[in-house]
């Protein structure tokens, strides 16, 4: 017998406190069924690897959401990354490592860091501000888009943009719909940014391009590509820095360690990653009756996996709920693993690592000093509203 729970993960109660679900779910066994949404869900560290490794049981070209791409027609072309299994997935996936790749972000180091040392300059001489809006925000919005090679007007609009697309996955809810009512003067303009001529001549948005010039990928394919990075590569690092700030301001002790010793910046980040788990969540499609535990579930099964229950599987990680910046983290999934990894994960760390280092060599404190206020998403978990006070050094 698959455990029923009565558990709603896509409201607001869930959002403001998922922890005990989290551990209600887990505590279940390897897999559970959640009758709301007729789904089935896995949110021990074990399984959820286990199904992030196992892309051909687990589909995710049917769709990474609560809907399935074999039922219900897409409301955007799929990504072909995200949305796509092998081969079609490895083609592009080998092209956008070769983007991103760990050499390609080394060559920004250099400016990302007078971004962010110049940017906490900004915070420190102004004292009090929104950690969301003018810190979380203002960094990857800078960097990011400048990486891309898009113009500089109207870089905010890819924040609705993301936040619409990231609830998308979840059901058609008051969420879902605030989000697409806000994204819906944007869509165009995105649409716009992803084409050659829209993009500057260096930068990741032209080396996408140019592959369609060597026929690694059509043109159109092109396209889509760059689209991914405008929907992925915005509100992850915004909630991952946000995450990070949010807990160097709730743990003054963590903060201390992190400033005597600055080159810890890049695991403080990362177990702010694996701690708040930004992106929360995603789903994947059975292709075939699989065995989770000693129970079967049938094909075609949506099947959601809780990235932030298993990066706090107290099965896995000792004082799994604590921000400690200097446990091993290595494993969490947080980034997700297996052929869907992240492939921007070198570049959210050094943004992360180098936020961090700026706050850690410039800062003397930080601290929170009004109500802070979550910011509601299907798939993403942050803040709207987070006011701190940050001292010199
Ligand atoms: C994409 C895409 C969109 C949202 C998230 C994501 C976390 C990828 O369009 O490829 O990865």
């Amino acid at each position: 017998m698959i455990p029923a729970l009565d558990i709603d993960p896509f409201c607001t109660a869930f959002f403001d406190d998922p922890y005990p679900a989290h551990a209600a779910m887990r505590d279940a066994g390897p897999v559970v069924y959640l009758p709301r949404y007729d789904i089935h869900a896995v949110a021990r560290y074990d399984d959820v690897r286990g199904m992030l490794m196992d892309w051909g049981s687990y589909t995710s070209a049917r769709g990474v959401g609560i809907f399935d791409f074999a039922k219900e027609k897409p409301w955007r072309l799929p990504s072909l990354l995200l949305e796509a299994d092998p081969p079609l997935h490895d083609r592009t996936r080998k092209l956008m490592d070769k983007v991103l790749s760990p050499a390609a972000v080394r060559a920004l180091r250099e400016a990302f860091a007078i971004a962010a040392d110049t940017l906490i300059d900004d915070l420190l001489a102004r004292g009090s501000f929104d950690a969301v809006r003018d810190l979380a925000e203002a960094y990857p919005l800078t960097v990011f888009p400048d990486a891309v090679g898009m113009p500089v007007e109207n870089r905010r609009f890819l924040l609705p943009y993301g936040n619409m697309v990231f609830n998308s996955f979840g059901p058609r809810n008051s969420f879902f719909e605030t989000a697409v009512a806000d994204a819906e003067p944007v869509l165009a303009w995105v649409q716009a940014q992803s084409k050659r001529d829209a993009l500057s001549v260096t930068g990741f948005g032209a080396a996408i391009h140019a592959a369609a010039d060597d026929g690694d990928i059509s043109a159109a394919e092109a396209e889509v590509l760059v689209r991914s990075l405008l929907t992925a590569g915005v509100d992850t690092t915004v909630n991952g820095l946000c995450a990070a700030v949010y807990c160097l301001a709730r743990f003054p002790a963590v903060f201390a360690q992190l400033r005597a010793d600055p080159s810890l910046a890049r695991l403080a980040f990362e177990e702010a990653v694996r701690l708040e788990s930004p992106v929360q969540t995603f789903f994947r499609t059975s292709t075939r009756d699989v065995t989770i535990g000693e129970e079967t579930i049938p094909e075609g099964s949506k099947i959601l996996m809780f990235l932030g229950a298993a990066n706090r599987d107290p099965r896995r990680w000792e004082r799994a709920d604590e921000y400690d910046i200097t446990r091993r983290n290595a494993g969490h999934v947080g980034f997700g693993t297996g052929i869907h990894g992240c492939v921007g994960a070198v570049l959210a760390r050094l943004e992360g690592e180098l936020v961090l280092g700026a706050l850690a060599r410039k800062v003397g404190s930080i601290e929170i000093v009004g109500e802070p206020k979550r910011r509601y998403n299907n798939t993403l978990r942050g803040m709207a509203f987070l006011p701190v006070r940050m001292t010199a050094a």
